[in-house]
C-alpha cells in the first residue's frame, strides 16, 4: 500500500504541474488564413478559378459588349451604375458553346459560336452580381458586374490628425 500511495501522490502532483503549466499561455494567433486565389487586382473576389481579361467601366452607359471566348469573359469585371439595368451583348468569339448565366436573376442564355445574345442584368444598389458560363466555370470562365461601393475601398482613415478641441482645462 505505501508505494502505491506515494505513486498516486506523485502523479497528482505532476498533473497539477501540467495543468498549471499550460493554463496561462494560450497560443493566440491562428495567423494568416491565406486563402486561395490571391488575385488582389480583381475588383470582385470570386471563388474558384477566374480567367481575368480585365475590367471595364460601363457607368454612364446602359449597354456593353461582352466577349465570350474559350474560356473567358472579356471584360471579366464590369463596373456599372448602381440600381440600373445593364444590357450586355454577349458575343461568342470562341469555337464552342458558351452560356451567360446569373443564378440570382434567372439568366441562363446559351450562345453558339459566332452568335450573340442580349441579356439584361439588374445592377444592385451596391455589391455585385457574378456571372459564369455553365460549361466552363471550372476552367475559369466567370466574372462579375460590380458597383464599386464596397469593393476596393480598402484604404481610408489612416490619418493621424491630432485631436484638437482639447481646450486645455482639465475641468472636473
Ligand atoms: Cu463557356
Amino acid at each position: 500500500m505505501r508505494p502505491r500511495l506515494a505513486t498516486l501522490a506523485i502523479a497528482t502532483f505532476a498533473a497539477v504541474l501540467l495543468l498549471g503549466g499550460c493554463g496561462s499561455d494560450d497560443d493566440g494567433g491562428s495567423g494568416g488564413s491565406g486563402g486561395e486565389g490571391g488575385d488582389s487586382d480583381a475588383p470582385v473576389e470570386l471563388s474558384g478559378e477566374v480567367n481575368d481579361e480585365g475590367t471595364e467601366d460601363a457607368t454612364g452607359s446602359d449597354t456593353l459588349e461582352l466577349e465570350a471566348g474559350d474560356f473567358y469573359f472579356g471584360p471579366t469585371f464590369i463596373k456599372a451604375t448602381p440600381g440600373s439595368t445593364l444590357t450586355l451583348t454577349v458575343a461568342n468569339e470562341g469555337d464552342t458553346n458558351h452560356t451567360f448565366t446569373v443564378d440570382d436573376q434567372d439568366i441562363d442564355t446559351d450562345v453558339e459560336p459566332g452568335a450573340s445574345a442580349d441579356v439584361d442584368v439588374t445592377v444592385p444598389d451596391d455589391g455585385n452580381v457574378s456571372f459564369y458560363c455553365r460549361f466552363h466555370i471550372g476552367q475559369g470562365m466567370q466574372g462579375a458586374v460590380f458597383t464599386g461601393s464596397g469593393a476596393s475601398s480598402g484604404s481610408g482613415g489612416g490619418d493621424d490628425t491630432p485631436d484638437t478641441g482639447g481646450g486645455g482645462t482639465p475641468g472636473y
